[in-house]
């Protein structure tokens, strides 16, 4: 999403987790994805990375708030939250069977400490970090979308409304249609596929 916003166009190599290409493993063994790759090789590795980059290139919708913000910081802090304990959590409750030493609901149950966190700070403004949508919402949504689609009808009869319609917000803009579009598994050879 950050990409399309900022207009920058890449070629898009549609990857299936369970079969990574080996160009893919070989250019980054971290095997996760989103991978960027620049014409001199450098890598992103972190779509956190590929965000800051991108808007760091063109922020046409000032998503990204000025780095001596208050705003500013308490994005990094809500992302820094999402991408390290809340993933972990998150992939115990979506991979809990890798996991036995406690069941599914424990790891759940965790989660929903972040999850009550954006729902307090969204029950008074329409995005995480005020009135207007930013970084924030754009860079944990897609982990609190996975974290709720899990089991769907469990979210969804939580008692956190403003989050629930957050995510729906989100799941049903244009933007977001635009860049979840299907595309065929990328083969060695293919001509490239522009994205978005
Ligand atoms: N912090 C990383 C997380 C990346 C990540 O965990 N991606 C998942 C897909 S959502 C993945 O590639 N998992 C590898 C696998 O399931 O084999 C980021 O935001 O880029």
């Amino acid at each position: 999403m950050a990409l399309a916003c900022s207009q920058i166009n890449v070629e898009l190599r549609e990857v299936i987790l369970r079969e990574m290409p080996p160009a893919m493993l070989a250019c980054s063994p971290k095997a996760t994805v989103p991978v960027l790759v620049f014409p001199d090789d450098t890598l992103l590795e972190e779509s956190r990375d590929i965000i800051n980059w991108a808007l760091s290139e063109n922020d046409p919708e000032n998503w990204m708030p000025a780095a001596d913000s208050e705003d500013y910081a308490a994005a990094q802090h809500l992302i820094d939250e999402n991408d390290g304990r809340f993933k972990e959590q998150l992939d115990r409750y979506k991979y809990a069977e890798r996991y036995p030493e406690h069941p599914l609901e424990y790891y759940r149950e965790q989660g929903g400490s972040f999850l009550k966190q954006l729902d307090d700070r969204l029950s008074r403004a329409a995005w995480l970090l005020g009135e207007r949508i930013s970084v924030a919402d754009i860079a944990i949504f897609p982990f609190v979308r996975q974290f709720a689609h899990v089991d769907k009808p469990w979210f969804d009869q939580l008692p956190w409304s403003h989050l629930q319609k957050w995510l729906d917000t989100l799941l049903k803009s244009d933007l977001f249609a635009s860049v979840m579009k299907k595309y065929p598994q990328w083969q060695e050879g293919d001509a490239p596929t522009r994205f978005p």
